[in-house]
């Protein structure tokens, strides 16, 4: 199983769509490991979006995210992290296809309502911005034997 970040916004929270965002995720089969409501401040979204400290729209990226509160989710599954990626769509909302998060509710480049790690290193990096390892809570969903085939087991013990 990986563990992966998702952020919803503060756009996506003030547009209340958090309760639609965390059904996609649920009804795709992944579980929640962890979830907070909270506001993002200068230093946690300096290390989110580090990579990005030379571009251009850094400064504005930087306002947005610590704008309002935002909802942090740890998302656990079977390819949980390329499986959040392609849910969420492409980065900006006008190319995003229907069906993805963006697809469906982002018409902004930068207002794109959500967050995932890209991959395996950055969910490592990313899920302590925002979680204590106490804060991360394991358990099975009860349903877990009808998400998937017995034969994926082993993959649902990594
Ligand atoms: P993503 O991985 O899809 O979240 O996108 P990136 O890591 O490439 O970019 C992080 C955030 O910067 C995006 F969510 C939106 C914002 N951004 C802009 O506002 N303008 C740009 O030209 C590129 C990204």
């Amino acid at each position: 199983m990986e563990r992966t970040l998702v952020i919803i916004k503060p756009d996506a929270v003030q547009r209340q769509l958090v309760g639609r965002i965390i059904t996609r995720f649920e009804s795709k089969g992944l579980t929640l490991a962890g979830l907070k409501l909270l506001k993002v401040n200068k230093n946690q979204a300096q290390k989110l979006y580090g990579a990005h400290k030379k571009k251009s729209f850094y400064r504005g990226l930087m306002k947005f995210i610590t704008a309002g509160p935002v909802v942090v989710v740890v998302i656990k599954g079977v390819q949980a992290i390329a499986i959040c990626r392609k849910m969420l769509g492409a980065t900006f909302g006008p190319d995003a296809d229907p069906g993805t998060i963006r697809g469906d509710f982002a018409a902004s480049i930068s207002y794109n309502l959500v967050h995932a790690s890209d991959s395996a290193e950055s969910s490592k990096y990313e899920i302590p911005i925002f979680f204590r390892s106490n804060e991360i809570i394991s358990y099975d969903l009860h349903n877990i034997k009808w998400i998937y085939h017995p034969e994926e087991e082993k993959e649902l013990e990594i």
